[in-house]
């Protein structure tokens, strides 16, 4: 990725413990059945789509879910397209500035951390998410790609190079770009804006290659991401939705794991690696 300035560092965060109370006990009541959990064992090629549904038990919000999510609250079309931003900057600079603020306090969930797990057990891994909170990175993911960009970084609107320091905003404009002047903007993909293409590639790449493909906690109606289990379904994978809601890809999926991925996820790990330390998952 183009850099504007000095190098950008996302921070750091140190990981609470997790839950345990009645944990054990919500994982015993998933059902992973045993060709599924041989599957994923055995395969040496998975990759793993995931959306926002993996973050809200961190407690970050939804785009679509009908109460909660964040365009049953706000208009994507004011908020999340580039017409949006040229009509009103300042708008679309401030509401992405407070879910930057939002974020501070939030920490990475089981579900993230069984991914992370998975990295570490299985020879040729992906991880494509959708989400731009950085809470897969946070959580010890390695192989990751973030199909639609960081939000905790910020990039130039004209040149699209990442910026690392900029002035506070003025009341009504958003910050200027420090090289070239043009405002500043978060470094995420919005609508009809392409995806990073080399993340991109790469997730497209291991979805016609996997042998399973696990896809958590998306609607999968926005696409390209969308497209990806049903490349990975058509090269032959064995594709597992984990969404306690159905979704277009149910039909498609050869498995369904109704429940919240900070259940299913750990419960998925345990029951296709048993003998992989318990303790290990912990991050
Ligand atoms: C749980 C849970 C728990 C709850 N455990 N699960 C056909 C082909 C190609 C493109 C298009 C097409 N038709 C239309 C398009 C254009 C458009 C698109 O897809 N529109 C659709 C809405 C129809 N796509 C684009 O514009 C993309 N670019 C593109 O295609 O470029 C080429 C082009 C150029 C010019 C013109 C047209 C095309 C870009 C898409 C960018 C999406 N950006 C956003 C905002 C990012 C920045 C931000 O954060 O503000 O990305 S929109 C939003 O949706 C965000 C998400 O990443 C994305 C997907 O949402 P996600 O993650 O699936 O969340 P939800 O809320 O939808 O679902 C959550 C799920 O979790 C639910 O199912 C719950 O049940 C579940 N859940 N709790 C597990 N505990």
């Amino acid at each position: 990725m183009k850099e504007c300035g000095a190098t950008f560092e996302s921070s750091t965060h140190a990981l609470p413990r997790r839950p345990r109370q009645g944990y054990d006990a919500a994982m015993q009541a998933i059902a992973i059945a045993p060709d599924l959990a041989l599957a994923l064992r055995r395969a040496a090629r998975v990759v793993v789509l995931t959306g926002a549904g993996i973050s809200a038990e961190s407690g970050v919000p939804t785009f679509r879910d009908a109460q909660t999510g964040l365009w049953a609250k706000f208009d994507p079309r004011e908020l999340a397209t580039p017409t949006a931003f040229a009509r009103n900057p300042k708008l679309v600079w401030d509401w992405y500035a407070s879910r930057r603020e939002a974020l501070v306090d939030i920490v990475p969930n089981p579900g993230h951390r069984a991914l992370a797990r998975m990295d570490d057990l299985v020879p040729d891994f992906l991880l494509a998410t959708q989400n731009v909170d950085g809470l897969h990175a946070r959580a010890g993911s390695r192989r990751l790609v973030e199909l639609h960009g960081n939000i905790a970084r910020v990039k130039c609107s004209r040149e699209h190079c990442v910026v690392a320091a900029w002035a506070p905003p003025g009341d009504d404009l958003p910050p200027r770009c420090p090289h070239c002047g043009a405002y500043l903007r978060p470094d995420v993909v919005w609508f009809e804006e392409t995806l990073p293409e080399d993340a991109l590639a790469r997730a497209e790449d291991a979805a016609r290659r996997a042998e399973v493909m696990l896809v958590v906690g998306t609607s999968a109606e926005v696409w390209p991401a969308a497209a990806l289990p049903r490349y990975a379904k058509g090269a032959g994978a064995r594709v597992v939705e984990v969404n306690p809601e159905a979704t277009p890809l149910s039909e498609v999926a050869d498995d369904v794991l109704r429940a919240p991925s900070g259940i299913a996820l750990p419960a998925l790990v345990a029951a296709a690696w048993p003998d992989a330390s318990e303790g290990a998952t912990d991050r």
